[in-house]
């Protein structure tokens, strides 16, 4: 099949789970198209059947505002005419959706029906919890979902949470998000454990985001420093964005500044991840949390917060443990029996590693795209059956 992906390239989930499933694709015989505004964060060198096509959104003196969901629809035109798509596939609502369909739109005056590309979108989280039911985006958004020809999303919760906070009825398959188990890990590198753990007996704990408010990461450095206060333990923040400067300075303010290191954004995280003993993650809401898959296929055990889809991701008590939003004492008190008991870390990492093996390789989730996009095209020739 010829598939477009349209994606952000900026350091987030639903960027690395289409660029993740643009290689898997291209791997799999598919001609892939990735459009976004740069090579997205993890689009890594040449690989034949995956093609890069820079969206350019040009400046004029009149505009305040930078026109991308124009660009971006003119874009897929002219690649859906090149390339002859079969599927346009949105990662991440806003607007993409919304793009996607006026590009279906204008091709739809020139090319016959059954060439018109179907149109796929991904829901992948804060596109609908956050931004996407924002009433000033909200009517766009859910027109542009039932408009699309499909939809999926990263998480049964995040399906749910859509059904309440839109007003659409149209049918939301569940596919979760995946990793390249192949790559996905613990590797070892001693060299640089030692680098950061300042003792043979100290523990790193790591936390991987965009320190986006979404993702409370004064909390992180709260838990820590509870954690911090039983075991000797260091903190590695990776990443960067808005509430990294308030992480640091809680940090700073708790008097533990000297035990927290921030490593800014690594395009690497798996030595980094195989170094960790433990993954905290206590965002305030997480419709699925690649971060904490990847933490978990690199056999780090995971804490987090019980929210969103980390349920379906994260066996509580099995891989790793859930607590409430607000239960810091009990995050920290999980993260000190795992630290302190290296029978129960033992188990909890392999339990871990064993979940990403079993539910969440490439093999197994990306056939389950291609399947839904064979079920669209099938259904758009004539006399074809409606997709359930
Ligand atoms: O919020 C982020 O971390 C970024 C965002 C994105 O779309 O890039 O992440 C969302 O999508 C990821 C991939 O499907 C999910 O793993 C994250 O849980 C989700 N973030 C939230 O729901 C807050």
């Amino acid at each position: 099949m010829n598939v477009g992906i349209v994606c952000y390239a900026s350091v987030g989930g639903s960027g690395i789970v289409a660029t993740e499933l643009a290689k898997a694709l291209a791997m799999r015989g598919h001609d892939v198209h990735l459009l976004s505004t740069e090579p997205p964060f993890r689009y890594a060198d040449y690989q034949p059947g995956l093609s890069f096509h820079r969206v350019h959104t040009p400046a004029y003196p009149l505009f305040r505002e930078p026109q991308y969901v124009l660009s971006l629809a003119n874009k897929i035109v002219q690649v859906t005419r090149s390339f002859s798509l079969d599927i346009i596939h949105a990662h991440y609502a806003v607007p993409h959706a919304t793009a996607a369909y006026l590009a279906r739109q204008i091709l739809s005056t020139s090319v016959p029906p059954a060439r018109i590309p179907r149109v796929v979108t991904t829901l992948h989280g804060t596109d609908i919890t956050l931004v996407g039911s924002d009433r000033s985006y909200s009517e766009t958004v859910a027109f542009s979902i039932e408009r699309s020809d499909g939809v999926t999303a990263v998480s049964e919760s995040l399906r749910a949470d859509t059904y309440r906070a839109l007003q659409v009825e149209r049918d939301i398959r569940v596919i979760p998000n995946f990793l390249d188990c192949r790559v996905h890990r613990r590797t070892s590198h001693p060299t640089l454990r030692q680098r950061y753990a300042r003792t043979p007996a100290e523990k790193l704990v790591i936390h991987v985001s965009n320190f986006r408010p979404v993702k409370r990461v004064e909390a992180v450095v709260q838990v820590f420093a509870r954690i911090a206060a039983s075991v000797p333990a260091r903190l590695l923040l990776i990443g960067d964005g808005p509430d990294l400067g308030k992480a640091l300075e809680t940090a700073h303010s708790m008097g533990i500044g000297d035990d927290v290191e921030s490593l800014g954004e690594q395009d690497q995280i798996l030595p980094l991840l195989s170094i960790a003993d433990l993954f905290l993650l206590t965002s305030q809401q997480e419709s699925f949390g690649l971060a904490a898959l990847e933490a978990m296929a690199a056999g780090v055990p995971v804490v987090a917060s019980d929210v969103g889809g980390l349920r379906e991701v994260v066996d509580h008590g099995r891989s790793g443990y859930l607590h409430a939003l607000n239960d810091l004492d009990g995050m920290a008190a999980s993260g000190v029996s795992l630290l302190r008991d290296p029978a129960l870390h033992a188990r909890t990492a392999a339990e871990a590693s064993r979940t990403v093996q079993e539910r969440f390789c490439a093999e197994l989730v990306v056939p389950r795209y291609e399947a839904f996009y064979g079920e669209l095209v099938a259904a758009a020739k004539p006399g074809g059956a409606p997709v359930e």
